[in-house]
């Protein structure tokens, strides 16, 4: 039982490593790929087929849970991961960052954050402790603490304060919380484009000592060259004997980048949003099914890749799916992808465990 993290390889040029994360459901191997699972499920995809995708943890969000079905009905169930069929490990984020990219009218105190209900209009507040509540109920085997996230175009005032309340969102976090032994508490690291608010934020939630660290308020509408440079710079002020998550991140190039940084968890919509819009992801590029060039294309989408839609399905017959609407398209495409990404992810450990990351993957890395 408990939480441990040993790394097993690293990279002799880059600051790449694998890694094995101990969670009370499972291990993880890093880096990795986590499917998001908003609403206690990812979208179209059964548990069995997570499995035989190699998902080994996945994302669920307490904001969208707590609105519906509520965390009681979660707790009655017996939890989350008996609620969904997922026995693997599990991770929810705080609910901070989908308040403030989902929901409206919500006013912003030292207390925590006042939205309006996208469901029935009514207002909600959610709290540094009410988060903890909630996700100690839902009862994933990783919480996040409860952050405050600002948009890319936040002054650096603006970032300096709300990166300092959400250090004291984290002080309330970690009381709050009442599983320690059963969950473990990621602080996030947040603070922009700054380094220097990123070096503030980094060093004060590493005195906390806390299981593992996130790096968040990334990829929120910066520059891509921005994105790289903020977590080349923050990940290797975080312990290099904990896991490192780098927040709803998932193109290739910037996981390979993050990877190279040191960074071993990564969670992105893309793999479901784009296959519920018809968008496979093909050796690194994104390819639209819905294209007349697919309509007596015979072929899989990857003839390399073990899933089921690839081991069954041709590209004829997606093209087919997805142009009439057919709900088994986007399940059949959203599969693909998942598999496809934890796949990138376990090509890039074997590379590393062969010290060949920097030789495989060059294509993508932007310094090495
Ligand atoms: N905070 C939290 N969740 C997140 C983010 C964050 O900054 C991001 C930013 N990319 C994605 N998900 N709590
Ligand atoms: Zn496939």
């Amino acid at each position: 039982m408990g939480f441990s993290f040993e790394c097993q390889a690293s990279c002799s040029h880059t600051q790449a490593r694998v890694g094995l994360f101990h969670t009370p459901h499972g291990v993880v191997e890093t880096p990795r790929f986590m499917p998001v699972g908003t609403l206690a499920t990812v979208k179209g995809i059964t548990p069995r087929q997570l499995k035989d995708a190699q998902a080994q943890m996945i994302l669920a969000n307490t904001y969208h849970l707590h609105l519906q079905p509520g965390e009681k009905i979660i707790e009655q169930a017996g939890g989350l991961h008996r609620f969904m069929a997922w026995k693997r490990p599990i991770l929810t984020d705080s609910g901070g960052f989908q308040v403030f990219s989902l929901s409206q009218l919500r006013k912003i105190t030292e207390t925590g954050v006042v939205f309006r209900s996208p469901r029935d209009g009514s207002m909600i507040e959610l709290t540094p402790e009410k988060s903890i509540q909630i996700q100690n109920a839902l009862g994933a085997d990783v919480i996040m603490a409860f952050d405050e996230c600002p948009p890319a175009d936040a002054s650096k005032s603006e970032l300096e304060a709300s990166t300092d309340r959400t250090y004291r969102w984290l002080e309330r976090c970690i009381q709050a919380h009442q599983r320690p032994q059963e969950q473990a508490l990621f602080g996030i690291v947040q603070g922009g484009i700054h380094l220097d608010l990123r070096a503030k934020s980094a060093r004060k939630l590493v005195a906390l000592d806390l299981p593992g660290y996130a790096i968040g308020g990334v990829s929120v509408g910066e520059a891509p060259e921005l994105i790289n440079a903020t977590v080349k710079y923050t990940t290797p002020l975080l312990p290099k004997e904990k896991p490192r998550y780098l927040m709803g991140v998932g193109t290739y190039r910037e996981m390979v980048n993050a990877i190279a940084s040191g960074v071993d968890l990564f969670d992105c919509v893309i793999p479901t949003r784009f296959g519920r819009h018809g968008t496979a992801l093909v050796n690194g590029t994104r390819i639209n099914i819905k294209n007349a060039q697919y309509r007596e294309d015979f072929t899989p989408l990857d003839p390399t890749c073990p899933c089921y839609t690839c081991q069954n399905f041709s590209r004829a017959y997606l093209n087919h799916l997805v142009r009439s609407r057919e709900m088994l398209g986007y399940i059949l495409l959203s599969l693909h992808n998942i598999t496809e990404l934890i796949r990138f992810t376990q090509r890039i450990r074997d590379a590393i465990k062969s010290d060949r990351f920097v030789a495989e993957f060059s294509y993508w890395l932007n310094d090495y």
